[in-house]
């Protein structure tokens, strides 16, 4: 038996199967690359779900975990530490908002603002008790709790978890009209949308519409949340993806890479307005604001600063997908994106083959990307990749395109 299925089996015999992974088994990475247990090495264009931006084991963020974990690594919020402070003034100070709320998961950034939105709704805005509406785009993902999934489309992520959490209405992504309408419900207390829609499929709205937005939540005093989990950090070529239309929203939701791909670190950033409506015991988590994710988090963010991710990933987002458009293939619907936030759409081939085909493929080439929805591959390396690396990964997928075109 291979040392791959062995580790394979494992996963099979004792783990949940809530995921259909490709059939690989990782043991080591560095920056881009990543190897296998029989030392066979890929690039990786998933960077798990845009979580590893800085690369895999950045030595920056490797040592300040090393450092912390010599130190203190939880204290709880029962008491302070010397890590939180230092790093909720450097994040707020770096993005621009007044106050922070540490959070671990993506989803629970997700939760935080919308529990901020709704207070703030009753408190501030005058909504009647329990009336609260939160508007979310349609296509949108932002996790896998109840909450989330309760506003889900996908009947992948909602079937048989019902009921589901009322309150929520949705629109068209994409379409400010249908958006205008719903947000003129006066019970509206936010509305809660990603810049790009990332599990969607790297859905990139017209230009103009996170400022349609930003008018538009404005004129009807409703709250614009922004999901930047996955499109945040430099990942589409700008520190974060509302830059892009110069919009600043009500509320900012960050995770994923904030922990530099070694620890679960998500932030939610607005005014001091909006955060001041949270009173001692009203919300909390026992590992939000931890001091190891605190020096990590500093850490990571530092690395975007200084190794100026942003423009790397807004330069060779550009590169990248003129290397795909140069690619003629039948097989190749679609390329879209921005910065080093990209997709494919494949056209089904063979006797139905779909993009999980090209991605088994692309993992023989050694290039590692997920399909999301069956025709659709995302490729989303690490921020710290150079033009030499990038042009070798365009190589592998132009090879692995034209050689299945005759595929039966
Ligand atoms: C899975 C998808 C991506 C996110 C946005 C919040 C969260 C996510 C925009 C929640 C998480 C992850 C979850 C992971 C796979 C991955 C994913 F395919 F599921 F949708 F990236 F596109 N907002 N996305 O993308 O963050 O709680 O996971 O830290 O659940 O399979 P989390």
């Amino acid at each position: 038996m291979s040392k791959t299925q062995f580790y394979i089996d494992l996963e099979n015999q004792f783990g949940a199967h809530n995921y259909h992974p490709l059939p690989v088994v990782l043991k080591e990475g560095k920056g881009v690359v990543v190897t296998d247990v029989d030392g066979k090495e890929y690039f990786d264009f998933l960077s798990a779900y845009s979580a590893v931006n800085q690369g895999h084991c950045h030595p920056k963020i490797i040592e300040a975990l090393h450092v912390q974990s010599q130190k203190i690594t939880l204290t709880s919020r029962a008491f302070h530490n010397d890590q939180l402070g230092e790093y909720e003034k450097f994040i707020t100070n770096l993005l621009g908002f007044d106050r922070v709320l540490p959070m671990n998961t993506g989803v629970e950034g997700g939760e935080t603002a919308i529990k901020l939105a709704r207070k703030w709704g009753y408190e501030v805005k005058g909504i009647r008790s329990n009336q609260a509406r939160i508007v979310f785009a349609h296509g949108n993902f932002w996790g896998r709790t109840i909450a989330a999934i309760s506003s889900s489309q996908d009947a992948d992520s909602y079937g048989n978890f019902g009921p589901f959490v009322p309150g929520y209405d949705i629109v068209p992504y994409n379409d400010l009209n249908q958006l205008e309408a719903a947000l003129s419900n006066p019970n509206v207390a936010a509305f809660m949308v990603e810049p790009i829609q990332g599990e969607a499929g790297v859905i990139v709205p017209m230009d103009g519409y996170l400022k349609g937005v930003r008018e538009l939540c404005d004129k009807y005093n409703v709250l614009f949340i922004a999901d930047e989990v996955q499109t945040g950090l430099a990942r589409t070529g700008k520190m974060l993806c509302c830059d892009h239309e110069s919009v600043k929203p009500d509320i900012l939701i960050l995770g994923k890479a904030l922990g530099g791909g070694v620890l679960p670190v998500s932030a939610v950033l607005t005014s001091n307005e909006i955060m001041n409506v949270l009173h001692p015991g009203q919300h909390g988590s026992t590992f939000g604001g931890n001091p190891l994710a605190c020096a990590v988090a500093t850490a990571s963010l530092k690395v975007l600063v200084d190794e100026n991710l942003a423009e790397n990933a807004n330069n060779l987002g550009e590169t990248f997908r003129a290397g795909l458009q140069k690619i003629s293939s039948p097989l190749i619907l679609e390329v879209r994106g921005k910065g080093l936030l990209n997709a494919i759409d494949i056209k089904p081939f063979g006797d139905n083959k779909t993009a999980y085909d090209v991605c088994l493929k692309l993992l023989e080439n050694g290039l590692l990307a997920k399909q999301t929805h069956t025709h659709t591959i995302r490729f989303a390396p690490p921020l710290v990749i150079n033009e030499n690396q990038l042009i070798k990964a365009l190589g592998i997928i132009e090879n692995t395109i034209l050689s299945l075109e005759n595929v039966k």
